[in-house]
Formats: C-alpha cells, structure tokens, sequence
C-alpha cells in the first residue's frame, strides 16, 4: 500500500486594513471540516518579511513534506491562481504589518532570478478545468510577502535537497471585502473550498 502523503498548507493573517483574509478562512475550515483533516497540517503565517518566511523554514525543517501548498490574497483576482514561478525580488510600495517597507531589489543577492514550482503545476490545473473550476497559473506572484516567503522556501527546498512539491496559490477576494470596492472580482467560500478540496485530492491520491 501507498503510504499517505504528508501534505502542509499555509494562510496568512489579514493585511493592509482588510478584516479577513480568505487564506486564513481556508485553514480554519481544512482544520475543522475538511474531510481528511487528519491528512492536513496547516501554518498560519504573518504578513511579515522578517517572520513569515522563516516560521514556515523552521516547520519544513523539522518535518519532511511531500506536498507545501502555500495560500494568500491576491485582490484583483479573479480566479485561484496557481503561481509558477517566485522571483527573487522585492517591488512593493506597501509595509507589511511590521510597518517595514523593504527596499526595492533582490531577496538574496546572487542566487537564481526566479524558480519555478516543483508541483506538476500543468497537471492540476488540467485536472481542475476538467472539473470547470475557477483555476489558472499565473506568472507572477507579485513583489510583496507572498513572492518572498514562495521564493525563500523554494529555495531552502532546493538547498537542502528536500524533495517536496510546493507551490502558492492565491485566492481572490471574498464577497464581503469587496463590498466597498467597486468592480473588484471575488470568489465565494464554497468555490474556493471546491478547488482546495480537488487540490488536496489530486494530492492525496
Ligand atoms: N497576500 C499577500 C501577502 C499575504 C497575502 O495573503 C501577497 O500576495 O503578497
């Protein structure tokens, strides 16, 4: 018999005045009602560029994972976008919730300009769109915390030879945020607790 994946999801808190961020909702249902909630482990992460990407180093080190989904807001988006690549580099006008607004440049001087995803990242959204769910790659994951935490784990993936296949994914806006912002796209919860769930599924099998 196979033996079950070992699967980790992030999320991270809310940011930059919103109340919510779906990511975090995701976590709280995968650890309260998902399924196979027993297969799961979940990381909430802050909006921050000193702690978030080293709380989730110190997790991956201490346990092996087959699978790293990383999960944050991307406002604007109107599908679940699964990113390909992570940049190393940090463009952003916005502070974290440190209140730090990093200087524009790379993450880590003289490492790689970008890399890529380890997960089969055609072969889930294929499978997604054959189910007509909202899914697409995207290119880029931004300049802001989500690209740097994607981009340092990637890389201390790959630096210390762990195998696991990870991958962000942003969600877009739930209904409720957008309420005071005209023309902006949003996704309801059960959609994106759909796609997550074939996600995990796809992983899982
Ligand atoms: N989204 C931000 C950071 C946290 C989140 O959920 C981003 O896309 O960088």
């Amino acid at each position: 018999m196979m033996k079950t994946p070992r699967i980790l999801v992030t999320g991270f808190s809310p940011f930059l005045g919103e109340k919510i961020n779906p990511s975090e909702i995701l976590l709280e249902w995968l650890k309260k009602d998902f399924a196979f909630q027993s297969k799961v482990e979940t990381l909430l992460l802050p909006v921050s560029f000193a702690a978030a990407a080293s709380l989730l180093e110190s997790r991956i080190a201490q346990t092996s994972y087959d699978y790293i989904f990383m999960l944050g807001q991307a406002g604007g988006r109107s599908k679940i976008n699964l990113e390909r690549v992570a940049l190393n580099w940090i463009e952003t006008e916005k502070p974290d919730e440190d209140g730090v607004t990093p200087l524009q440049g790379p993450i880590v001087s003289g490492k790689e300009s970008a890399l890529f995803s380890t997960l089969l990242v055609s072969k889930f959204k294929d499978q997604l769109q054959e189910k007509q769910l909202p899914i697409a790659v995207s290119l880029s994951a931004g300049g802001y915390v989500c690209n740097y935490v994607y981009y340092k784990t990637l890389l201390w993936l790959r630096e210390n030879k762990r195998k696991s296949q990870a991958c962000f994914i942003h969600v877009p806006f739930l209904p409720e945020q957008v309420l005071d912002k005209p023309d902006m796209p949003s996704m309801d919860l059960e959609t994106m607790k759909k796609v997550l769930e074939e996600i995990l599924q796809i992983a899982l099998n």
